[in-house]
């Protein structure tokens, strides 16, 4: 089953949203297959944000995603990584539609609350980069049979 990478931004934890955006994906059907808090550091930031490293705001994203510790999510689900990226919304929380987390949770273009991948490439190395294989589960919850048909489930 595809599998994509949530981050929980100092943005969520400290404004203490996390519990309720983790209740929005499970609440979706979503699976939990990897969970953990960690700091990060500016190497595993420069890699993770490449493609952003030579933006002016760059110092200042380095910053705020090392200004707590955050949680990472794994979840898992058919089609999961368009799916979560739906949930999220826009990038700049002004401008994401309401019902979505960041049009619900977020004002800014920076503090916008969580990190989800944007391709089934970047989720791959995503999921590689915050955790290692023994921290990802592959457990089908019983409860699968009423969230799929089983034609829908492929893998
Ligand atoms: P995404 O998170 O919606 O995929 P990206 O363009 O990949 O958006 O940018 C990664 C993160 O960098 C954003 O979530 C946001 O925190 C930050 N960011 C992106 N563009 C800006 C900007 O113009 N100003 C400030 N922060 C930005
Ligand atoms: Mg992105």
């Amino acid at each position: 089953m595809q599998k994509t990478l949530v981050i929980f931004k100092p943005s969520a934890m400290e404004r203490g949203c996390v519990g309720q955006i983790l209740t929005r994906f499970q609440q979706k059907g979503l699976i939990i297959s990897g969970l953990k808090m960690m700091r990060l550091d500016e190497a595993i930031l420069r890699e993770h944000y490449s493609h952003l490293v030579e933006k002016p705001f760059f110092p200042i994203l380095l910053k705020t995603m090392m200004a707590s510790p955050v949680i990472v999510a794994c979840l898992a689900g058919v089609d999961v990584i368009n799916v979560v990226r739906m949930m999220t919304g826009a990038t700049n929380g002004r401008d994401a539609q309401p019902g979505t987390i960041r049009g619900d949770f977020a004002m800014s273009n920076q503090e916008n609350i969580i990190h989800a991948s944007s391709s089934a490439e970047d989720a791959d190395a995503e999921i590689r980069r915050f955790f290692k294989p023994e921290e990802i589960f592959e457990w089908p919850p019983a409860y699968m049979d009423f969230i799929y048909s089983t034609l829908e489930i492929d893998e």
